[in-house]
């Protein structure tokens, strides 16, 4: 009902946009659900990765067009400020890892959606448009912020101003994902991903997102400043000593997230 399906495996919580008839568009109900989830999935101690990812031929179409919140002339800024933003401000405040998995198309928030994930593996089908201004709208979900930052101006103000579709791969080349893989490849290519992350010191993850998130708005000696204050807390978990532990004794660290 909510089109969105939420499991478990191990250390992993998989998120999957499940709209698929619709190409996974967001309506508010989706919004609210998939908020929840990632803050289920912040809270939740056993989790230490999540996976985005979409059923179906696309990824996701963005804004659900004949949800009847967003008809011309309504309030678009009350469903951005209610729906969209926290759904974008808990992903990227969530501590722990978000790998997207993105299957194919991706347009509109839902393009930006896959982009505020951390960590981004496309299928070499996949595509990405920011099509907003093909609507009359301008990029939201964080994508005037992450454009820019991600691609670099020039490409930033066209992709929003043309709208065009740019593939997987010419994405990967401009540095806004991660990796580019085979269709046939995706599914453990993504998991290959997280398994890693699943094993990783967690709270080293969170500390790494949150100092590079603070860094794109912060001066050089606050970064120092920050990397010192997050260094001090991370010295204090038992990941530090185990990994410490296990480098003296040349073996594997069996980290567990605390
Ligand atoms: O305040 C606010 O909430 C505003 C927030 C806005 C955020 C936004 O995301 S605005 C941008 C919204 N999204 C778009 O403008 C993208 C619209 N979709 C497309 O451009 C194309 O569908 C795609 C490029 C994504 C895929 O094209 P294609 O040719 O592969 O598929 P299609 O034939 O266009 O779509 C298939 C079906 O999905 C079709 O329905 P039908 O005819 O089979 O019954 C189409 O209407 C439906 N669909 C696709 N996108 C949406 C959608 N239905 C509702 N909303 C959509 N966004």
């Amino acid at each position: 009902m909510s089109g969105l399906l939420v499991a478990h495996d191990g250390a992993i919580a998989r998120i999957t946009l499940d709209r698929p008839q619709k190409l996974n568009a967001i309506d508010s109900t989706m919004a609210q659900t998939m908020r929840a989830a990632f803050e289920d999935a912040a809270r939740d101690e056993r989790v230490r990765v999540v996976i985005l990812a979409a059923n179906g031929r696309a990824f996701c179409a963005g804004q659900d067009l004949a949800d009847p919140g967003v008809t011309p002339g309504s309030d678009l800024g009350a469903t951005i400020e209610r729906f969209y933003n926290p759904l974008i401000r808990t992903m990227r405040a969530l501590p722990k890892p978000i790998v997207a998995r993105v299957n194919g198309v991706a347009a509109g928030a839902g393009a930006n959606l896959a982009l505020a994930a951390d960590i981004v593996v496309a299928a070499r089908s996949a595509s990405f448009i920011e099509s907003f201004a093909r609507i009359g709208l301008l990029p939201d979900s964080g994508g005037t912020w992450m454009l820019p930052r991600l691609f670099g101006y020039a490409r930033a103000v066209t992709l929003a101003m043309l709208g065009e579709r740019i593939t997987a791969d010419q994405a990967q080349a401009c540095g806004a994902i991660w990796k580019v893989v085979d269709d046939d490849e995706l599914e453990g290519a993504c998991d290959a991903v997280a398994s890693a992350l699943a094993q990783a010191p967690t709270r080293a993850l969170g500390a790494i997102k949150a100092a590079l998130e603070a860094s794109w708005t912060s001066s050089f000696d606050e970064a120092l400043d920050r990397e010192r204050d997050l260094q001090r807390m991370l010295g204090a978990t038992y990941d530090y000593g185990e990994g410490v532990e296990a480098f003296g004794a040349k073996r594997a660290p069996v980290f567990e997230g605390r």
